[in-house]
């Protein structure tokens, strides 16, 4: 972790710091480091890029300044008041770079803070239906973004066949001899293995499209302000192409779960079906007129895919010796992967339900 002093430097490298200038730990995301910064009357988010995972940082802030400028435009054209909260907005440097990096070779990157906000852990059925109603919002606004597609920061990111891939050559190299106490795990993932690949094998048939998606729809990735009404989404490090179901799933993964993502108490875990049918109406509300039939079919789906894929990733990093994702504690990978697995078992059983809330909230919405 930096000091404070180092970090106001670099907070100075974007804007010019006056005597009150003040830097503190932020949020608690698995990837990237935090920071809310006072400067005067003014609010910033400062976030040291993780360069380990987002390879190459000129092209991940690329694709956030287009996808905030287009939102921001859409905004505009709809006489939207408050912009600045309703949208992510970077500051550059004033040379207009997106970033800075550091002597050290760390990448540094400034927001405007978002006054009077709060994101929820744990929310109810009417907030997840908000929620969804956003995410909708937020896919159908970049869906006529203009220009070259966006670049996948994270190459392969959701897709279930390349990090299958990944976890086999993990189990294969067994780096740091984890394999044979979680081999129940592996079981239980290869069984599932051939069903969760259907995505990738829908698109290449043509029958499943790529859209400009959030990838990573975490329910803390919504901002409400005070009166719980949407501000905005946050985190757009992996807004890039990818399949609807994904960001539908990975919101039910995160939002309709009973228990914490890395719950050690397993009986906590289950999907919670209240708000899995209030995300799914807000969704299917704001989105159906861009849905195909395929794409609804496999909404109820994609909450089984994140949630294995989820599975799948905590546990590659806890055989590869936790090299991706930051833990607290040294079983916490393996601690996570059970926790996504119960969660990812309580889907399996609730399957129908879920299938039936979502052909009925179609139908619903449908003109
Ligand atoms: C990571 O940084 P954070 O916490 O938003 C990860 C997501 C995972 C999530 C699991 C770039 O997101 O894909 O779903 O952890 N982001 C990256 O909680 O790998
Ligand atoms: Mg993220």
């Amino acid at each position: 972790m930096q000091d404070s002093q180092k970090l106001k430097e670099i907070v100075a490298q974007f804007i010019t710091p006056s005597d009150n200038l003040e830097v503190k730990p932020l949020g608690a995301g698995h990837i990237n480091d935090s920071f809310k910064v006072t400067n005067g009357d003014k609010q910033y988010v400062l976030q040291r890029i993780n360069h380990a995972i987002f390879k190459n940082v000129p092209e991940l802030q690329s694709n956030i300044l287009r996808v905030t400028m287009h939102i921001r435009q859409k905004l505009m054209e709809k006489g939207e008041t408050d912009i600045d909260r309703k949208v992510l907005t970077l500051v550059p440097t004033p040379e207009g770079g997106l970033f800075y990096k550091d002597a050290d070779g760390n990448y540094w990157r400034l927001m405007i803070f978002i006054e009077d906000s709060k994101s929820y852990d744990e929310i109810n059925p009417e907030l997840a239906h908000r929620a969804g109603l956003a995410f909708g919002d937020f896919q159908k606004m970049l869906a006529d973004l203009p220009g070259e597609p966006l670049h996948e920061t994270i190459p392969n990111f959701h897709n279930m066949e390349f990090r299958l891939e990944e976890f086999r050559n993990a189990v294969g190299l067994d780096r740091v001899g984890r394999t044979f106490e979680v081999s129940e795990l592996i079981k239980e993932i290869e069984a599932r293995a051939d069903e969760m690949c259907k995505p990738e094998r829908l698109h290449r048939e043509g029958k499943l499209p790529k859209r400009t998606n959030h990838c990573d729809t975490k329910v803390n990735n919504i901002l409400f302000d005070n009166n719980d009404e949407v501000l905005c989404v946050v985190d757009l490090d992996t807004v890039m192409p990818g399949y609807v179901l994904s960001d539908f799933g990975d919101f039910i993964r995160t939002g309709a779960n009973t228990g914490a993502e890395d719950d050690p108490n397993l009986d906590n875990v289950a999907v919670n079906l209240a708000i899995f049918e209030g995300y799914a109406n807000g969704y299917l509300q704001s989105a159906i007129p861009f849905l195909t039939d395929i794409e609804v079919e496999n909404l109820a789906f994609g909450a089984k895919l994140l949630t294995y894929m989820q599975t799948v990733r905590f546990l590659t990093d806890y055989i590869n010796g936790d090299t991706y994702y930051k833990i607290a504690y040294g079983t916490h990978n393996l601690v996570r992967t059970k926790a996504q697995f119960k969660l990812l078992q309580s889907l399996e059983e609730n399957f129908d339900k879920m299938q039936e809330i979502v052909r009925n909230a179609a139908q619903k919405y449908k003109q």
